[in-house]
C-alpha cells in the first residue's frame, strides 16, 4: 500500500534536515539546493499522470471484520493463565469507576468526569496487544480505563480525581488528564480531535529514533468530525508512521447519534482516504479487540498506519450530569445483555480455568483495592497554593500579554 505512493518525501529524518540559518550558510544551502534540483534525485518518486483512465476506474477494496465470538484465546496466543489477570484488568475498571461515581456524588470529585463503563474491552484487548511500557498510548478525555489497563497505579489515579497533590498530573489535570510517561501513556486529553496530531508527533519520535515501537491513538466518533483527524491521518500515511488510528465508536458524541452527523456511518471506511488497511472490530469481546489489534500492531511495526473501528457501548452517560434521554427505548438493556466482562466471566468458566466462586473471590480483592485507593486519595493533601505557579508555561518576551 504504502511503496506505490508518490511521495516528494518519504523520511521524516529529511523533513527535519532542511537548511535553516541567515546569511553565507543560507546562501550556500540555497546553491546546494539548485544543484540539487538539476539533477533528478534517486528514489521511489513518481509524479502523477495528468492522463484521465478513458473509462471508470473500478477499486476492489477488503477490509477485515472482527466479530465477537469468532476468536478462542489459544488463536490469540494467551495462556489459561493469562485469562484472570485480563479479567482483573477489565474487573478494576469497571469497580474503580463506580466508586468514582459515588465520590462524585460525594463531593469529592469536582469538574468533569466522563466514565468509561461498558468499554473495558477496548482498553483491556488493547494493552493486551502492544509491548507494555514500550509502545506508546494516546487518547481523549474518557482516559480512566486506559490509564488503569496500563497500570497505572488506581491510589495515584483516585487522588487526581480528588485534586490532590499525589495524583499523576499533581492534582492539577483531573478526570480528564491521566498521564503517565514511565508507562508511555501519554494522555488523556480534553479537546476533542486535538491530540490525533500529537499521536502521529508520538509515532513520529518512534520512527525518528529508530526504535521498534508504536503508538496506539484512540478517539471517539466525534472526533472524526474534527479537522485535526484528516491532518493527523493524512500526516501518517506520507510519514508511513508506526501508528494505529483507533476510533472507538460508542455510537454518541454527546447526546448525538453516529448517523446523524456522518454521511459514511462505517467509520473504519474513512481510513481508505488515506490509503491504509482499515478494520472493524466488535468491543463486545475482549478477543475480537485483542486480535484486532494484534494484526493492526503488526501492520504499524512495519510502518504502515492504519484505522481501526472498535463498536462499543458506554452504559452511563457522556458525563455524570447527563440524564442520557437520548437513548432508544430498550437500547441500554439489549447492550447490556452483551457486557464483555459478563462475556468474559463465562468463557473462563466454560473453559474449566475458573470457578464462579473464584471469580467472586477476584472481584471482592478489587473492590478492596479500590477502597484503598480512595483511603490513598483521602489521606493525600491538596497541592500548595504555590503549585499554581509550577509547569505553567509562560515566554517572559511573548507579544501581546502585558
Ligand atoms: C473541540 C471541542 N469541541 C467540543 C467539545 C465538547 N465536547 C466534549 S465531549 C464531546 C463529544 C465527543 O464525542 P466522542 O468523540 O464520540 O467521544 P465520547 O464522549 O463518546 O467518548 C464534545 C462535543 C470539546 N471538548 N472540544
Ligand atoms: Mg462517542
Amino acid at each position: 500500500m504504502a511503496d506505490d505512493k508518490s511521495k516528494a518525501q518519504t523520511d521524516p529524518a529529511d523533513a527535519l534536515d532542511a537548511p535553516s540559518g541567515d546569511g553565507a550558510a543560507d546562501e550556500e544551502a540555497v546553491t546546494e539546493s539548485a544543484a540539487d534540483e538539476a539533477t533528478e534525485p534517486e528514489g521511489p518518486w513518481t509524479r502523477q499522470s495528468i492522463d484521465i483512465p478513458d473509462g471508470p476506474i473500478t477499486e476492489t477494496v477488503e477490509y477485515n471484520t472482527y466479530p465477537a465470538d469468532r476468536f478462542s484465546h489459544d488463536e490469540l496466543d494467551l495462556a489459561d493463565d493469562d485469562l484472570m489477570p485480563m479479567l482483573r484488568n477489565m474487573l478494576l475498571q469497571r469497580r474503580f469507576e463506580e466508586r468514582c461515581r459515588q465520590m462524585y456524588q460525594r463531593q469529592k470529585i469536582s469538574g468533569f468526569l466522563h466514565l468509561y463503563i461498558g468499554q473495558e474491552s477496548v482498553s483491556t484487548g488493547s494493552v493486551y496487544g502492544i509491548r507494555l511500557g514500550e509502545d506508546s498510548v494516546i487518547t481523549a478525555y474518557r482516559d480512566h480505563g486506559i490509564g488503569l489497563a496500563m497500570g497505572m497505579d488506581p491510589g495515584v489515579c483516585m487522588a487526581e480525581l480528588f485534586g490532590k497533590k499525589d495524583g499523576c498530573s499533581r492534582g492539577k489535570g483531573g478526570s480528564m488528564h491521566f498521564f503517565d510517561a514511565s508507562k508511555r501513556m501519554f494522555g488523556g486529553h480534553a479537546i476533542v480531535g486535538a491530540h490525533l496530531p500529537l499521536g502521529a508527533g508520538v509515532a513520529f519520535a518512534h520512527k525518528y529514533r529508530g526504535e521498534d515501537n508504536v503508538c496506539l491513538c484512540f478517539f471517539g466518533d466525534g472526533a472524526m468530525a474534527q479537522g485535526a483527524y484528516r491532518e493527523a491521518l493524512n500526516l501518517a500515511g506520507i510519514y508511513d508512521l508506526p501508528i494505529v488510528f483507533i476510533c472507538e465508536n460508542n455510537q454518541y458524541a454527546m447526546g448525538t447519534a453516529v448517523d446523524r452527523v456522518q454521511a459514511e456511518p462505517d467509520l473504519f471506511k474513512h481510513g481508505r482516504s488515506f490509503d491504509m488497511p482499515c478494520s472493524l472490530a466488535s468491543g463486545m469481546d475482549v478477543f475480537s479487540v485483542n486480535r484486532a489489534v494484534k494484526d493492526h500492531v503488526a501492520l504499524a511495526r512495519d510502518g504502515q498506519p492504519s484505522m481501526l473501528e472498535i463498536r462499543t457501548y458506554r452504559y452511563q452517560g457522556h458525563s455524570i450530569s447527563d440524564p442520557a434521554k437520548y437513548r432508544q427505548e430498550g437500547e441500554l438493556d439489549a447492550r447490556k445483555s452483551e457486557d464483555a466482562i459478563v462475556r468474559l466471566e463465562q468463557y473462563i468458566v466454560n473453559q474449566g480455568v475458573a470457578a464462579d466462586s473464584e471469580i467472586e473471590t477476584l472481584d471482592e480483592e478489587i473492590k478492596q483495592e479500590v477502597l484503598d485507593a480512595i483511603e490513598f486519595a483521602e489521606n493525600s493533601d491538596f497541592p500548595d497554593d504555590d503549585a499554581i505557579y509550577e509547569h505553567v508555561y509562560a515566554q517572559e518576551d511573548y507579544p501581546f500579554i502585558n
